[in-house]
């Protein structure tokens, strides 16, 4: 009630809170054993009190957004109310003693968005138990006994998600409590919308397992019984721990007692009969009722520890709004010293007073309210020569820095373990080294990351029997047993979490989705969690997860695609690396194995069987990322390119050359992070003429290359031509060589461009081909 009148006050600008689940989150905590994770949703604020894991002066801190980490540490003010979690890092970004802390992962908002991860970090506690080589990793897990306890809504069961999470796990046999608060509604919708039979366990009931079959352990408990509650979240517990057998309770009966959130009224959509059968049913009246009924308290005694409580909240609530509005003063009371002191030497004295009383008399003002009236106050000093308007720029760019920190730090690692502060470490080659095929390059590093680091695994469809379909780990399940290379279903949503899960619990997994057109079925995963971990918990956790992918060029639709515009749009957060051969992606792998950095990487569908030498260092080498390389050198034109690409433009160059053009060839190898160094500006301020290829659609992946080399390097000054694009046609490649020839690019296609660009500006010595 306190946080909702929060919001109506215009204090906060959105409320959504646990009351109505409160006995089930208790009895939940009483089975949750320091070194267990929660992964679950936005009711869950009574479990993380009841851990100690939430303070109310923390709860209400979140509510009005105080971007202070101490004050708010679950996400620094950057998620609405009740996202909930517990810094996993210390401030160096380096992890803690994961046994030792209540480890509840940060929540989204997304329905049902917590669910994946959960497969990964109860595959951790499998992996942690029967692989006596990690034993020893006892600041992760103590021999697997640790289980996750999962919540979501009961409206959320039917995504996707959460059904392709209960199959995997029940296929897993993983340390799993799936709790579901089931209050009968999705926001105004009823389960018969929701749920065949109305009955999320009644349809489940062919996971049950049974004497001769593996399964999953369901229970069903009303959530205002206490003492069900408890025994039946402490017998889920113990089978989970014990056995490993993943369990399910279904909490049903639950209330809302005020409703979805603070955006709309349940008087809209429940009737009258069912708001009233929620009074009567509030699971904190019944557990009232029965402490009474009980004699474990009187009425009196009741009422009091009720009046004593909402005081308590009261308090915390003031203390947390004073120290929010605290934290902003220093930034205010500046501003206003600049001001008072501006209205003094400016000729615009009018109208900076009234900015400045503008400025006073806003109610709560915030930062952003500060920095508008101080740009605004300067824009007023623009051709004034007074000191004070120097003070104002010194002013808006300090905080505009700090605001910088506060809103936009971690979005990657900014630990020493950054993907960036690898040292580079060329490949070194025996003089007689033979040539082999490519995916043997990548199954020699495999090899040698899988026997130097026991806490490396590897899993995907066909990953493990085979050694993936295109056999980069071949052999190596035979040579580093199941647990270490192993198969999965057809799931790459939980592929996903297995391995967002399994990374947030200390290990190092490389999760393979078996082509990159298939990245898509674990896109919202990837953008929604992983994408956002670092930054939402403002570098509170990690997931450094591996991802690999083959794409680009091959076989036709679903085989061919290369929707790296889709990557780019929505996966900032995560790297993006585009390795033009094995070696290259081999030298990434070792990169990103020695950082706690999360990335793609994308190799090149049509380069297994292609010619390469094994270096001699196959294990330690390392690409750097965010370092272009020049391929082929050149003087006329620029080509900027990546991927299977790289070949095409390459043969390109080489029929440019026989008509006497000179073509620079710039691999840029990541597109996240895209060449830090601006050494792509170099190559045009030499050739002038520059144009950026990709297969991805036209404005794809093309025009972000083009927005960071023109706009961001500043190369448009040093054209003598106009800036290019090429990419694939509008739609999805057609099967065939064919196919692939006319809808993606070609040689002869990237020729026609370049000479293009040439016959502009000397058309005499290159003629219009095509006249
Ligand atoms: C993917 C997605 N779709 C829609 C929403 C909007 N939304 C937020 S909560 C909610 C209802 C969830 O109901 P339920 O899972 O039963 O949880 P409850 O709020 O009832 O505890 C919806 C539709 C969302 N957050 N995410
Ligand atoms: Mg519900």
């Amino acid at each position: 009630m306190l946080g909702k009148k929060e919001v109506f006050m215009g204090k906060a600008k959105f409320g959504i809170f646990g009351d109505g689940k409160e006995l089930p989150q208790i009895a939940m905590a009483k089975a949750f054993r320091r070194g267990d994770i929660r992964s679950g949703y936005y009711r869950d604020q009574t479990f993380m009190f009841a851990l100690g894991e939430l303070t109310l002066e923390q709860f209400f801190a979140q509510l009005y957004a105080h971007t202070d980490v101490d004050a708010e540490p679950a996400s620094a003010g950057r998620l609405m109310n009740g996202h909930f979690a517990t810094r996993a890092l210390d401030e160096k970004g380096h992890w803690k003693d994961l046994l030792h802390l209540n480890y509840a992962i940060s929540d989204v908002s997304p329905t049902a968005g917590q669910i994946p991860r959960i497969i990964g970090l109860g595959y951790a506690s499998k992996l942690y138990r029967q692989n006596p080589q990690l034993h020893g990793l006892n600041q992760f897990s103590n021999k697997g006994n640790e289980v996750v306890f999962g919540t979501i809504g009961n409206a959320a069961t039917s995504e996707g998600m959460f059904l392709e999470a209960v199959n995997a796990m029940g296929v897993l046999q993983i340390p799993v409590v799936m709790a579901i608060w089931d209050d009968d509604y999705g926001i105004s919708v009823p389960k018969e919308y929701h749920t065949t039979k109305g009955d999320i366990s009644k349809i489940l009931q062919g996971y049950q397992r049974t004497e001769t079959e593996e399964g999953l352990e369901l229970f069903k408990v009303k959530g205002w019984d206490y003492v069900a509650l408890c025994k039946i979240f402490r017998e889920a517990a113990n089978i989970s721990r014990k056995l490993h057998v993943p369990t399910l309770i279904h909490v049903t009966e639950l209330t809302q007692q005020q409703g979805h959130s603070t955006s709309g009224s349940q008087e809209r959509y429940k009737s009258p009969e069912r708001l009233q059968w929620e009074q009567e049913h509030d699971c904190l009246l019944k557990f009232k009722e029965w402490l009474i009924e009980e004699d474990f308290a009187s009425a009196t005694e009741l009422n009091e520890i009720e009046s004593e409580s909402r005081a308590t909240a009261k308090a915390a609530k003031n203390a947390a709004w004073k120290a929010f509005n605290a934290s902003m003063r220093p930034d205010f009371d500046s501003a206003m010293a600049i001001l008072d002191t501006a209205i003094l030497q400016s000729s615009h004295k009018n109208e900076l007073s009234d900015l400045k009383k503008e400025l006073e008399t806003t109610l709560n003002p915030l930062r952003s309210d500060v920095t508008k009236c101080m740009i605004k106050a300067l824009r007023h000093m623009r051709n004034e020569r007074i000191a004070i308007r120097k003070e104002a720029v010194a002013w808006i760019k300090r905080t505009n820095n700090d605001n910088k920190g506060r809103y936009s730090s971690h979005l990657y690692s900014e630990s020493s373990f950054s993907a960036l502060k690898v040292k580079a470490i060329k490949p070194r080659y025996k003089s007689d080294e033979k040539l082999v095929d490519g995916r043997q390059v990548l199954q020699a590093c495999f090899d040698a990351a899988l026997s130097r680091d026991p806490s490396i695994i590897a899993f995907g469809e066909d990953v493990g029997l085979i050694g993936d379909v295109n056999r980069a780990f071949a052999g190596l399940q035979v040579k580093y047993g199941e647990l270490r290379v192993t198969d999965t279903g057809i799931r790459e949503c939980t592929i996903i979490g297995q391995g967002i899960g399994a990374a947030m619990r200390g290990l190092r997994p490389i999760a393979e989705i078996q082509y990159l057109d298939y990245l898509v079925y674990a896109l919202a995963t990837l953008t929604d969690d992983l994408a956002t971990l670092q930054y939402r918990t403002r570098g509170g956790q990690k997931a450094p997860l591996i991802i690999r992918t083959r794409g680009h060029r091959l076989e036709g639709m679903w085989h061919a695609g290369s929707p790296i515009s889709m990557i780019l749009g929505s996966m900032r957060g995560i790297y993006i690396l585009v390795p033009r051969n094995m070696t290259q992606a081999a030298g990434f792998y070792n990169t990103l194995l020695q950082s706690d950095d999360t990335a793609l990487i994308i190799e090149c569908l049509n380069g297994y069987r292609l010619k390469e030498k094994i270096p001699s260092n196959i294990g330690e080498f390392t690409v750097p990322l965010g370092m272009p390389e020049v391929i082929r050198e050149g003087t006329d034109i620029t080509v900027v390119t990546y991927g299977s690409m790289c070949r095409i433009v390459m043969e390109a160059a080489r029929q440019l050359q026989q008509v006497g053009i000179s073509t620079e060839v710039i691999d840029v190898q990541t597109l996240l992070p895209f060449d830090i160094s601006n050494s792509i500006l170099g190559s045009v301020k030499k050739t002038h003429r520059v144009m950026f290829a990709d297969e991805d659609v036209p404005g794809g992946g093309s025009a972000y290359m083009m927005q960071q080399v023109i706009e961001k390097q500043g190369a448009y000054a040093y054209l003598d031509a106009e800036p290019i694009t090429l990419s694939s046609n509008d739609h999805r490649p057609v099967y065939g060589s064919d196919g692939d020839y006319f809808t993606k690019p070609n040689a002869e296609f990237v020729f026609d461009k370049a000479y293009d660009l040439m016959s502009e500006s000397d058309p005499i010595a290159f003629p219009d081909l095509y006249r």
